[in-house]
């Protein structure tokens, strides 16, 4: 298990800073934004080096025009763009991991049949998972909670998908957040993904920082280590917003970033 921290949350300051800050305390990965346009792959990767820290993963973004399973062709094609533009941006700095998700972020009912609808999300991850495979690059699908989207909120739910998608390079990720919502038991959840988990998103129920809510951690640290979970923890804090996207563009203080990621490294490492 190493550790690592979405840079989401760091809002809009200087790439440097960040990357500076997450190995100033001991992080082992850096998880990036999936905005090719934010950032120089050259500069980043003089960076990750200047730092001594990895670039772990790709964090998509599913804006509305984003969208694997849309009604709107467009829309879908627009998905595998949008993932091939990351899958480049993930082999240029180094990122094994990019985060996909069938739906458009808080998008909550379908617009297809529901087979019509899984075969484009099958049809389209693959394309992308494809494109991934020769670039070294895993493609790793997230559930989100109902209120996020309708199609995938589980973990099995995630692996049937990538099940049917059939590429090595196509598996699964956890977020606590939404598991806390979704799954009946979250140890239960993980240790029946065993194989297919690969990468987690790390926040306490309520998403704040991990030990600042009511999850479990010790049965959460016990069943990632009974799978020998192989993958990043990634921090994700997210202020309480409904929409996740909209969190990051309210003024957030900068002053706790620091305090932030010191505090998960020491909690996480705890349990490692
Ligand atoms: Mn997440």
């Amino acid at each position: 298990m190493k550790l690592s921290y979405n840079i989401l949350v760091f809002g809009n300051e200087p790439v440097e800073k960040s990357i500076a800050r997450l190995s100033r305390f001991g992080y082992d990965a850096v998880e990036f934004v999936g905005e090719p346009d934010l950032y120089d792959p050259a500069e980043v990767r003089s960076l990750l080096a200047k730092y001594n820290i990895r670039a772990g993963s790709i964090c998509n973004i599913w804006k509305k025009d984003r969208d694997f399973t849309s009604a709107n062709p467009e829309i879908r094609e627009n998905a595998k763009r949008y993932t091939k533009s990351t899958i480049d941006l993930a082999e240029a700095i180094g990122a094994e991991v990019v985060i996909v998700a069938p739906t458009a972020n808080m998008r909550i009912t379908r617009e297809l049949p529901p087979e019509e609808e899984w075969k484009y999300a099958v049809e389209g991850i693959r394309e992308c998972g494809e494109y991934a495979l020769s670039r070294g690059v895993t493609l790793v699908i997230e559930p989100w909670n109902r209120f996020e989207t309708y199609l995938i909120n589980r973990l099995e739910q995630a692996i049937r998908l990538a099940q049917d998608i059939n590429l090595p390079n196509v598996k699964i990720m956890g977020d606590l957040f939404h598991m806390n919502i979704e799954e009946s038991s979250i140890p239960e959840a993980i240790r029946k993904a065993r194989g297919w988990l690969v990468h987690m998103h790390v926040a306490d129920n309520q998403r704040d920082l991990p030990g600042k809510g009511h999850l479990s951690w010790p049965e959460i640290f016990s069943a990632l280590k009974d799978i020998q979970f192989p993958g990043y923890l990634v921090l994700e804090y997210i202020p309480p917003h409904a929409d996740p996207y909209f969190a990051f563009r309210e003024k957030v203080d900068e002053s706790v970033y620091d305090e932030h990621a010191q505090y998960a490294a020491e909690f996480i490492r705890k349990f490692l």
